[in-house]
């Protein structure tokens, strides 16, 4: 019966004793060993009444069986649904009541603050640890160790993403099989993965770059990955030696380059870095080549369109570009008024259409209208330009968002908190350079008339509310807050008035 993302991605590894998941500690899982695993998960998921199209959400740390969920979710066809680690009760509240979400899946350090808001919600509830261990493993553990593939057509939903956006309400961007299997496909084709490869996956897995590209990809090309819990230097220092591949956030390349143990040597059998997830300065390509010989690829998504662009493998990866669209991608660059198709050259909002392009926003069809046009492109939000080579360049956003270490941050989100204080009369959250993040948090705050806000106490509320890297590093107090004639908050002031907040000495 076919099942096009489980079939592809997984299935044809059914049986092969091969390492997929090698482990810091020296362990290694094989495909069959994840694949059995996969499938006890998915009879225990049926067994507990799940049924295709049903959304599971999950919030666990990185470890082999998070990703064998996941699995499990693709071959019973149930939509999976991963949550930052990081987000707060709060958060995780809105995303499961919205999704409708039939299962939440938790480590156990979280089971007693979730279960009740679950149980409000009609949802069950399962705990995962990082050891793997918990009352999923333990419900399953003793299931069959394989499964009969759920049918499903490439048109039906595999994933649900939540990102945030410009009203400060986080939207569930759909995803078909045919999305993620169409990508990493390309992927592979494109970036030349084989089996052979051993991809140095530090990233998380609960947003689309460790888990759509870094993943699937290896899946997709039949390789392995060596699998560490998070970014940590030594450790990424120490395993480099055993991988061909690596792909990271820029935070990544820049840590790695501030280390003096990383040096030519260290990675003169490596095949390829890949960068992505926000932009990649010109100076760390630049020093990166200097010091390793490489010249990092650099790639650029979101995730309603997993990859939409990448620099070439052959052929000159241009620095401070995200190279051309991919094959079956069409992009093009409008202008952000009329919609119109501006002159080769000039700065414009980026849209995309292609099999990548998402499906649209869960149960808002308005917020899908307004981004998501009819004839199937989809409006990034981003601002660039075609250079005479065909690259692209990535000049901006036409929309209201930080990115720091890679994670996207919509300051509405916490405006909304900061303007909720006692004596904040007004808000404005701004994004500032920051030598490590790329950008980071600053909160700008307008008290109330003869009133001084309580900034610890501020702080204190937005760690209750949001995940810690959405936090502001830093709150500003001022009498007023920098206006246009038509009364518009001119955050660019407010940017180029704190760029300098975390220069480095
Ligand atoms: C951790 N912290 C952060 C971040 N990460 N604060 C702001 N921004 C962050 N990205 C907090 C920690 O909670 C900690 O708080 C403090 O900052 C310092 O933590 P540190 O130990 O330095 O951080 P870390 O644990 O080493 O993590 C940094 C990281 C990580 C390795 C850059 O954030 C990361 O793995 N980022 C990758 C994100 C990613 O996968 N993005 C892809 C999204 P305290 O002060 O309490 O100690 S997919 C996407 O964007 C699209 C589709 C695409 O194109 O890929
Ligand atoms: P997300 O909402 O997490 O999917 O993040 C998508 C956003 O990340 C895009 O709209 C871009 O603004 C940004 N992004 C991803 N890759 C790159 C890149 N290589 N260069 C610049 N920005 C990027």
């Amino acid at each position: 019966m076919p099942n096009p993302l489980f079939d592809s991605l997984f299935g044809i590894h059914a049986g092969k004793t091969t390492s997929f998941l090698r482990l810091p500690d020296g362990s290694a899982l094989t495909h069959r060993d994840f694949l059995e695993k996969a499938a006890k998960f998915a009879n225990f998921l049926t067994q507990a009444g799940l049924k295709a199209g049903d959304r599971v959400a999950v919030q666990v740390q990185k470890s082999p069986e998070a990703l064998a969920l996941y699995a499990a979710c693709a071959q019973a066809g149930l939509v999976f649904l991963p949550l930052n680690t990081a987000y707060t009760v709060d958060e995780l509240s809105y995303f499961i009541e919205n999704s409708g979400a039939s299962l939440v899946v938790c480590d156990g350090k979280s089971i007693q603050e979730l279960a009740p808001i679950a149980e409000r919600l009609g949802a069950n509830i399962e705990t995962l640890n990082a050891d793997g261990s918990g009352s999923l493993s333990e419900g399953a553990g003793g299931l069959s160790p394989t499964f009969a593939t759920v049918d499903r057509t490439g048109s039906d939903l595999a994933a649900f993403l939540y990102t945030s956006g410009t009203t400060g309400r986080s939207k569930g961007a759909m995803l078909t099989q045919d999305n993620l299997l169409s990508n990493a496909e390309t992927l592979v084709k494109e970036w030349r993965f084989t089996e052979k490869d051993v991809l140095l996956h530090a990233l998380p897995v609960f947003h689309t770059h460790g888990l759509f590209v870094a993943t699937n990809v290896t899946l997709a090309a039949g390789g392995s990955m060596i699998f560490m819990p998070k970014f940590d230097l030594d450790e990424i220092i120490a395993h480099l030696p055993e991988a061909t591949s690596m792909m990271g956030v820029p935070t990544f390349y820049t840590r790695l380059l501030h280390d003096q143990r990383f040096t030519k040597e260290l990675t003169s059998h490596m095949r390829l870095f890949v960068s992505g997830s926000a932009p990649l300065l010109a100076e760390t390509h630049v020093l990166f080549e200097q010091r390793t010989g490489h010249r990092i690829l650099e790639r650029y998504g979101m995730t309603e369109t997993n990859m939409n662009t990448s620099n070439p493998y052959d052929g000159e990866r241009r620095a401070g570009t995200v190279g051309f669209p991919l094959p079956g991608v069409d992009l093009k660059i409008t202008d952000p008024e009329s919609g119109a198709t501006l002159p080769q050259g000039d700065i414009g909002q980026i849209e995309v259409r292609g099999p990548n392009v998402f499906k649209g926003y869960w149960q808002m069809p308005e917020k899908t209208a307004a981004e998501l046009r009819e004839d199937g492109f989809f409006i990034t939000g981003d601002l660039g330009r075609f250079d005479d080579d065909g690259y692209i360049h990535i000049v901006g956003r036409n929309k209201d968002l930080i990115i720091s270490g890679g994670y996207n941050i919509y300051p509405k989100e916490i405006e909304i908190v900061l303007d909720d204080q006692p004596y904040v009369l007004e808000s404005a959250v701004i994004g500032v350079p920051h030598p490590d993040f790329g950008e980071t948090v600053v909160g700008v705050l307008v008290p109330e008339k003869d009133a001084t806000p309580d900034l610890d106490a501020i702080q204190e509320a937005v760690t209750a509310h949001l995940a810690r890297f959405k936090h502001p590093r830093k709150l500003i107090v001022l009498d007023e807050l920098p206006r246009n004639t038509m009364g518009k908050v001119q955050k660019n002031v407010l940017r180029d008035a704190y760029k300098d907040m975390f220069a480095p000495a």
